[in-house]
This record gives structure tokens, sequence and C-alpha cells, in this order.
């Protein structure tokens, strides 16, 4: 999720003043405004530099995906929430496609995770000072006078032990050991709301959505997202680019960023490589990030969405949880 696009979920500033950046400022200003992100990114871990640098460019990937490890897949017999859930099919897809629309979450574990972010405070467009219930979405925007996109419940998340079991779930890091090689390693559990509101084209800039993007958060990584309400159109579904995991036109690897508009993406991987995943609560895909996705603005209602992801480096503290660090 890393790198300088105008605006993504996960990098949001709490501070109103990039908000007023974005609005007013122009581009440079915009990706100003990130360096201390950037700074603590590689005070906390420096082999983040030549990531954030090389890991856009195919040649440098490629080198990188020959040092994983193979799993050895030793899980058989663990019980396991995914019933049913062909790992092989999974894998396959994943490196053809670069997604996997296939994971269904329990009832009982939707419904608890559902029930835990509805009655638990979340922070409202990554901002600790903005809290509120989902139910009080329009309340919390009168009070602090500015359209509320995303309600994170940040470390919250672990508090509620069906999160913990999606977590820890062994068919999912079986996946990632598999795509990723055995070095793969959990790197964030977050669950998030995402609610219509009146935002400007500057607000959607500022969250991120409705703006195909990669992420670059490390060298390989993958992410498995859950529905925990119905999504339908209306909803905010996410979009993911069909076969853009594994080719990337020039110019999209020699910028710094990672944000690019609608038509370039469609004129090089074909008008029908986004896939639209709608579906009821308990949904859930995987897919691998360096694929170009968005995230799409609720209109209707509040999407309920839960992410846990892996890489192969070290997990970034304040990100394990979506938490941005700008200022
Ligand atoms: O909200 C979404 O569907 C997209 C999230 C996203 O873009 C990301 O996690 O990188």
């Amino acid at each position: 999720m890393n790198g300088l696009q105008a605006a993504h979920p996960s990098k949001v500033a709490p501070a109103k003043d990039l908000e007023t950046i974005a609005r007013k400022g122009g581009r440079l200003r915009r990706m100003a405004v990130r360096i201390p992100t950037y700074l603590a990114d590689v005070r906390e871990n420096p082999a983040w530099l030549p990531m954030f640098l090389l890991a856009r460019t195919m040649a440098a990937r490629r080198a990188h995906w020959l040092t994983a490890r193979p799993s050895n897949g030793a899980i058989e017999g663990l019980p396991t929430i995914f019933e049913g859930l062909d790992v092989d099919a999974a894998v396959e897809a994943l490196r053809r496609d670069g997604v996997f629309p296939g994971l269904v979450l329990p009832n009982a574990i939707t419904n608890e995770i559902a029930r835990f972010a509805d009655e638990t405070p979340c922070f409202g467009n990554f901002d600790r000072r903005i809290e509120f219930r989902a139910s009080e979405h329009r309340a919390a925007e009168d009070r602090c006078g500015r359209p509320i996109l995303s309600g994170h419940h940040f470390e919250r998340a672990l508090d509620c032990p069906a999160v913990l079991a999606v977590q820890r779930e062994p068919l999912l890091s079986e996946i990632a050991r598999r795509y990723l090689g055995a070095q793969a390693r959990l790197i964030t559990t977050r669950i998030w709301w995402s609610f219509p509101t009146r935002a400007s084209e500057a607000d959607r800039r500022l969250a991120s959505l409705d703006k195909y993007h990669f992420d670059l958060d490390d060298w390989r990584m993958l992410k498995f997202f859950f529905y925990l309400v119905d999504v339908d159109e209306g909803t905010g579904p996410h979009v993911y680019v069909r076969g853009s995991h594994n080719k990337r036109r020039v110019k999209h690897q020699l910028t710094l960023l990672v944000g690019h508009p609608a038509n370039e993406i469609l004129d090089f991987y074909g008008k029908d490589s986004p896939v639209t995943m709608t579906g009821d609560a308990g949904f859930g895909f995987v897919e691998d990030p360096f694929g170009f996705h968005m995230g799409t603005v609720a209109r209707t209602k509040p999407r309920l969405m839960m992410e846990v992801g892996f890489g192969v480096s070290k997990a970034s503290r304040r990100r394990f949880h979506g938490e941005p660090v700008l200022r």
C-alpha cells in the first residue's frame, strides 16, 4: 500500500492539515507531506528504502521472487474454519490471475466479527480523535464538520476472538506460504468500515477510493479480504485487475506514483480485466496486491471488511492495523 499515491486508505493523515493540503495543494505538496511517513519507515526498517525504490520494477521483483523458499505444506490434520477450501486451486488462480475469489467464512465467525464491529467504537479517517460507533456515523460527521469515509478499529480488532480465529487460520497461512514462499509472515490484520458520505473528489483522492493503485509495503505480499456485510454494487465493492500482478507497463515501473488513471490501466490490461467483488456477508477473496486494485465509494450502505495480510519482511508495527504515521 505504500508509495507516492496522492491518497491511500492506510496512508491518510490523521491531521486536518493533510486534508487541507489535498484539497488546496498540488501533487508535489501532497507528496511532500508523506515524507515523515517515509522517514519513519526507513528508521524502523532501513531495508524498506531499497524495497520502496526497486520493488515497483519487474526486473527487481523477479530477482526477489527467486529467493522464495518452497513451503513444506505441513498443515495436514490441523483444524480449519475453511472446510472444503481447495488450496491448490487458490494458489493456481493467484499465479494466473493474481486473485482467487473462492473463500467463505462460517456464519458464526462472520456474525461475531460484525457484532463486534457494530458495538466497538472505530476511528474516523484514521484519526484517533474521531471516535464513534458505526451507527453514529452521521452524528460524528456533524461533530467534526467533514465527511468521514472510513472507520478503523485498529488494535481493538484483536479483542475479538473471531478475528483471531481468522488471523491464525492454518489454511490462509498455507496459501500464503505456497504463493509467497516459506518466508511468508503475517503483516496486517484490520477491520474497517467504509461509509457512504458526501465525499468530494478531493476526499476520495485522500482516501484512495475509486483509483487504481498497487501496494508497495513489501517485496511480495498477499492479502485476504472478507466482507462482513452483504456487498453489492452500491456498497463500495473492491475491484481487482486480473493479470496485473505479473505484467506492468514500463511507464508505471519508472515512477514513484502507485496510483494511475483507469484509462491507462484498461488500455494495457484490457477492458474485461477488472473483476468487481460482490458477495454476501462472509464472502472472501485473496489477491496479490502488486496487481492494480481499488476500493470503490460506498453509495447506499456502509461496507465492513476484514483484511489479513502476509509479506516476507518484518512487519511494520503501525501498519499492522492500517494506521498511518503522517502528521
Ligand atoms: O477498500 C478496499 O476495497 C481496498 C483496500 C486497498 O486498496 C488496500 O488494502 O490496498
